[in-house]
């Protein structure tokens, strides 16, 4: 990473009248909560893909719901970082502007990002497994039995998408319609593995965006990106936020 790309970053923004930022869990790794993939990204010795599914609640709900009950302790603790403060300040200066995130931690609303689409939904959301009544719920760590729906008494289960399972659809539609229209789409934080949400990359290349990659490692669509910013998110975004701060 050189200052040329950032400067390159800094003049596809400048002309911009569309940007959509899409997110990955690097966005909050520097709040201190893990990723998904790679150094660190197993918890207790189970890989995300064993626990992250409807076959494994329904298996072993206690490990799944300790799982995610520990991921909401650590989310509450966390502070969002200078990627997420960056990418909720471009609201004010784009005309049109959209936050469009694979990450469940609250962690953009946090940072006062208003426009975001969670397209694998939220921690802060429990849903009846037996009627699908949905509840938001912001207290950590919750009892260790998954709580029962005041409705008709079935377990509740996280509000994520898990592997397997429908994304929401408006959410969908909401960030395609965005992605396929952007002059930017700065791709921040993630592995870009885990489709639908990776094909949104590919539909804004196909659209002729421009795509900005932000991430210390080359993602599987580093090939689609115009500018590749590699380093972390929560410095690299502020050098492109001065950039054209500075006109
Ligand atoms: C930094 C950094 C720093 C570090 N700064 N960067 C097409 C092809 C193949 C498979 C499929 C396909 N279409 C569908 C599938 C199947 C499957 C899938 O994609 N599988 C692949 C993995 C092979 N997809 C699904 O099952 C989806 N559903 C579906 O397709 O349904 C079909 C259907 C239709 C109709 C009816 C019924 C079904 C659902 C996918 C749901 C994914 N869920 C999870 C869990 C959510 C809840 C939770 O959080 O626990 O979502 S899995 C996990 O992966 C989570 C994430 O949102 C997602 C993406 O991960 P992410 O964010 O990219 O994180 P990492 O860890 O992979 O990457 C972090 C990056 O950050 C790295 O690149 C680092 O370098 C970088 N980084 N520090 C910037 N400081
Ligand atoms: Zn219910």
């Amino acid at each position: 990473m050189n200052q040329d790309d950032v400067g390159r970053a800094v003049a596809a923004l400048r002309s911009a009248r569309r940007v959509v930022a899409f997110t990955g869990a690097g966005v909050s790794a520097e709040s201190g909560l893990a990723t998904f993939r790679g150094a660190g990204g197993l918890w207790e010795g189970h890989r995300v893909e064993e626990v992250a599914t409807p076959e494994a609640f329904a298996a072993d709900p206690l490990l799944v719901w300790r799982f995610y009950d520990q991921r909401r302790v650590h989310a509450l603790a966390a502070r969002p970082n200078p990627a997420h403060e960056t990418l909720s300040a471009w609201q004010e200066r784009f005309p049109s502007y959209m936050v469009v995130t694979q990450n469940v931690d609250g962690l953009h609303q946090g940072a006062g990002s208003r426009d975001v689409i969670e397209l694998h939904g939220s921690l802060w959301r429990l849903r009846c497994t037996g009627c699908g009544r949905e509840r938001d719920d912001r207290t950590a760590p919750l009892p260790a039995l998954p709580p029962r729906c005041a409705a008709c008494g079935a377990a509740e289960r996280p509000g994520v998408v898990w592997f397997g399972e429908a994304l929401p659809t408006e959410a969908v539609m909401a960030a395609k319609s965005a992605v396929e229209r952007c002059d930017v789409l700065l791709v921040v934080g993630t592995s870009a593995v885990v489709y639908p949400a990776a094909a949104l990359v590919e539909l804004a290349a196909a659209a002729g965006a421009t795509v900005i990659e932000v991430n210390p490692e080359a993602s599987a669509l580093a090939h689609l990106a115009g500018v590749a910013l590699r380093g972390p998110a929560g410095r690299l975004l502020p050098q492109v936020a001065a950039g054209l701060a500075g006109g």
